[in-house]
């Protein structure tokens, strides 16, 4: 870059940094669980200078443009008549579907590297515990057990994803990159490089072989109870089961059922109808049931502020915002 550039986007910068809050208006901010600093310190990184404001010191609510939210309560929206835009501050966008507070304007949700690499964490751990044994040893530890299990190879292991969205087919491929045999399926076809994938009626054909079976759909009115006794039954017995996604896509009594007789031989389970999982839920007294407090995955602010920074710009200037939601469909 010669000097002159450097110093045309530097003066470029600093006008942006000057009449930030003149061109965007304000982005509000609202989280019970992501920390408001970090965020914004992360978008002013990007944008200098942006008006950015923490509910519920909302100031004038006539300045909001921008609303950058994680599951606003019902009735959130109706002060903020000006807004030109919502970001979930996720990846499912189902707190925000089928609101009647919310005018009409593009909702996005977010989808960085960072979130990603976190969800095929996750469920590359949940898998890998069920296929090297890991619950059966943690047993045999409290009995004081030298409990040898023959390790079986990877590939023989077929493991599969139901839902091939964003997040879906990012951990159908790390499975596959790990050594697992992956198949997936999804309501839509899909290609995944080296995942056999299955769609519609082909879903018994496709759960008919399946040892490990992974939930990564979104909640919506059509996936409700998708995965129900019919689902488990078609599973060869003992199966194991990952839920990384949303709870309502499970019925959970079917789920409960299913454990108790042995035809889920395990379930690792971060999402749930009722979040915090209710005291007296039946999963807590289950020996072969995992629960983690719906943290699968996390948004990385760090990570995600370019995105949400180049959305703020674009929806400003008339544009469509990075990663838009379908909110007929609810992903
Ligand atoms: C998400 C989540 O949707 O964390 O991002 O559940």
């Amino acid at each position: 870059m010669t000097a002159q550039a450097a110093k045309s986007m530097t003066a470029a910068g600093s006008a942006e940094a000057n009449d930030a809050a003149k061109r965007y208006g304000a982005v509000l901010f609202f989280s019970d669980f992501d920390d408001p600093v970090t965020w914004g310190d992360a978008l002013r990184a990007n944008i200098p200078g942006l008006d950015f404001r923490v509910y519920p010191d909302v100031g004038d609510p006539a300045d909001i443009r921008h609303v950058l939210a994680w599951k606003p309560a019902p009735g959130f929206f109706e002060p903020f008549r000006n807004i030109a835009q919502v970001i979930n501050l996720g990846a499912g966008i189902d707190s925000l579907v089928g609101r009647d507070d919310l005018p009409d304007v593009p909702i996005s949700r977010l989808s960085d590297p960072g979130m990603i690499a976190l969800m095929r964490s996750y469920v590359l751990f949940s898998v890998i515990r069920y296929a090297r044994n890991i619950p059966e040893f943690e047993q045999a530890k409290r009995r004081r057990e030298w409990h040898y299990i023959h390790p079986r190879p990877l590939h023989q292991i077929k493991v599969g994803v139901l839902g091939l969205g964003h997040l879906g087919s990012a951990v159908a491929s790390g499975l596959a990159a790990a050594g697992f045999d992956v198949r997936g399926w999804d309501i839509a076809a899909k290609t995944i490089e080296g995942v056999r994938t299955y769609t519609g009626p082909e879903r018994d054909a496709f759960l008919s072989e399946v040892e490990i079976l992974v939930n990564m759909m979104p909640h919506t009115p059509q996936t409700e109870k998708l995965i129900d006794k019919a689902v488990f039954d078609a599973l060869p017995r003992a199966a194991k089961f990952v839920n990384a996604s949303r709870g309502p896509v499970v019925d959970e009594p079917a789920l409960v059922e299913a454990l108790r007789s042995g035809q889920i031989g395990g379930a690792t389970l971060d999402v749930f109808w009722v979040e915090p999982l209710p005291q007296d839920h039946p999963f807590w007294d289950m020996e072969n049931v995992l629960i983690t407090p719906h943290l699968a995955s996390i948004t990385v602010p760090e990570a995600a502020a370019r995105d949400v920074a180049e959305s703020i710009r674009r929806v400003s200037a008339g544009g469509e915002p990075l990663h838009r939601a379908d909110t007929r469909r609810g992903y």
